[in-house]
């Protein structure tokens, strides 16, 4: 089948979807490391696993309302001078599992793993517009480009058999400071096949839907990507709006993520023998926002305590300064004494003062996307 050229995958990731392969990690293994292992990084396809098994003569083509179209191959990208980000990649599904306990939703599930930490490493896409001819910070190309797409390799069936494609606007692409990559590293190693192999998109604070996996061509274009996964998914609409009345075109693609925050040392349900635990997790906004505050609860939210942050061991997080990775999430700690039922609270504030809903009624959404209401947990001291 189109699915018998599989890779291997770690044994400890929890499938939620075997073909196309969807997987996250457990919680806890999540949070055991700022950067996620390649291994345990979640994986999330609409298709199978594309092989580009020769490298000498794989090209991405930049083409569309520019001057110059080229067709770059790696060599000519990995000569760009290398920059590595650490940038958090989020799916906008992440938590869907939990909102459709409300009503139900569309697509596939997922617990608070689909998201992971990793350095990316490749050239700017700024870089590489610019060596077509496409100069710094440009909004629009003297022929009309507003848009860059990128268009994948990969086959899914949502696009009718063609490929997975996405773009983000062209002020963005050609900004270098939006550090917006064509990877070839992640974590130090070439790129895998689950994550893109040879080459993928890095859309820093953007949900992981617009960071294209293995790279065809880049399209200079006038209009946003008219793809399924722009046009038809991926947007955010109000619970009323059901598979009746929706009308796709009244919303726009979602791009930045919001706010999020998720208790990962316990399980939904949990058991422990003493008062006193550890309550930790993680904690990410989108558009380069840093992460201003955890507020912690042990009442199911009548008192909150705020929880110490960091991203490196031993190194408080500050936020808005050299030490701190700006697109990357943000740990949390704080140690409290529960009472023998504990509802556990966790929410963020981020660097604009942006909150969380207190409750995923008020953002059930039918695509199941976006769930960043506060993430509960209930935990009971047995003895
Ligand atoms: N790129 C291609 N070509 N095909 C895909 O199915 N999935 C997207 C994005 N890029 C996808 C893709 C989605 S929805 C997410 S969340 C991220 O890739 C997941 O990246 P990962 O599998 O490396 O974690
Ligand atoms: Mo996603």
């Amino acid at each position: 089948s189109e699915y018998s050229r599989e890779p291997s995958r770690h044994p400890s990731l929890q499938i939620n979807a075997k073909e196309p392969f969807n997987a996250e990690p457990p919680r806890s293994a999540l949070i055991s490391s700022y950067i996620t292992p390649v291994d345990l990084f979640y994986k999330r396809n609409h298709g199978p696993i594309p092989i580009v098994d020769d490298i000498e003569r794989y090209r991405v083509s930049i083409c569309g309302l520019m001057e110059n179209p080229k067709e770059l191959s790696m060599a000519i990208i990995r000569k760009l001078p290398k920059y590595e980000v650490t940038a958090t990649l989020q799916c906008a599904g992440n938590r869907r599992t939990a909102m459709s306990k409300t009503k139900t939703v569309k697509g596939v599930g997922w617990d608070v793993s689909a998201i992971g930490n990793a350095t990316w490493g490749g050239a700017k896409l700024s870089d590489v517009l610019e060596l077509v001819g496409i100069p710094k910070l440009t909004s629009v190309t003297s022929s009309g480009g507003k848009h860059v797409e990128f268009v994948s390799v990969d086959m899914c069936k949502e696009e009718k058999g063609g490929p997975y494609k996405a773009s983000i606007p062209l002020n963005q692409a050609t900004n270098p400071d939006a550090d917006v990559l064509l990877a070839y590293e992640m974590n130090g190693e070439p790129l895998n096949r689950d994550h893109g192999y040879p080459l993928r998109g890095i859309v820093p604070g953007v949900i992981g839907a617009r960071s294209v996996k293995w790279l065809d061509s880049i399209n200079i274009i006038a209009e946003q990507c008219q793809g399924f996964f722009m046009q038809k998914d991926y947007k955010m609409f109000p619970p009323t709006v059901n598979w009746d009345n929706i009308n796709w075109s009244t919303r726009k693609p979602q791009m930045d993520f919001p706010v999020q925050c998720v208790i990962c040392s316990f399980e939904d349900v949990d058991v422990v023998k003493q008062r006193k635990v550890t309550i930790s997790g993680y904690a990410v906004s989108g558009g380069g926002r840093g992460i201003e505050r955890v507020d912690v609860s042990v009442d199911g939210g009548k008192t909150w305590i705020e929880a110490y942050r960091y991203q490196k061991a031993g190194v408080p997080y500050i936020g808005d300064d050299d030490s701190s990775d700006k697109w990357a999430w943000v740990f949390f700690k704080t140690e409290a004494e529960i009472p023998q039922y504990a509802e556990i609270v966790a929410k963020a504030v981020d660097t604009a003062a942006n909150v969380q809903p207190e409750n995923v009624e008020v953002i059930w959404n039918l695509r199941g996307i976006l769930n960043t209401s506060w993430h509960r947990v209930q935990v009971h001291i047995t003895v």
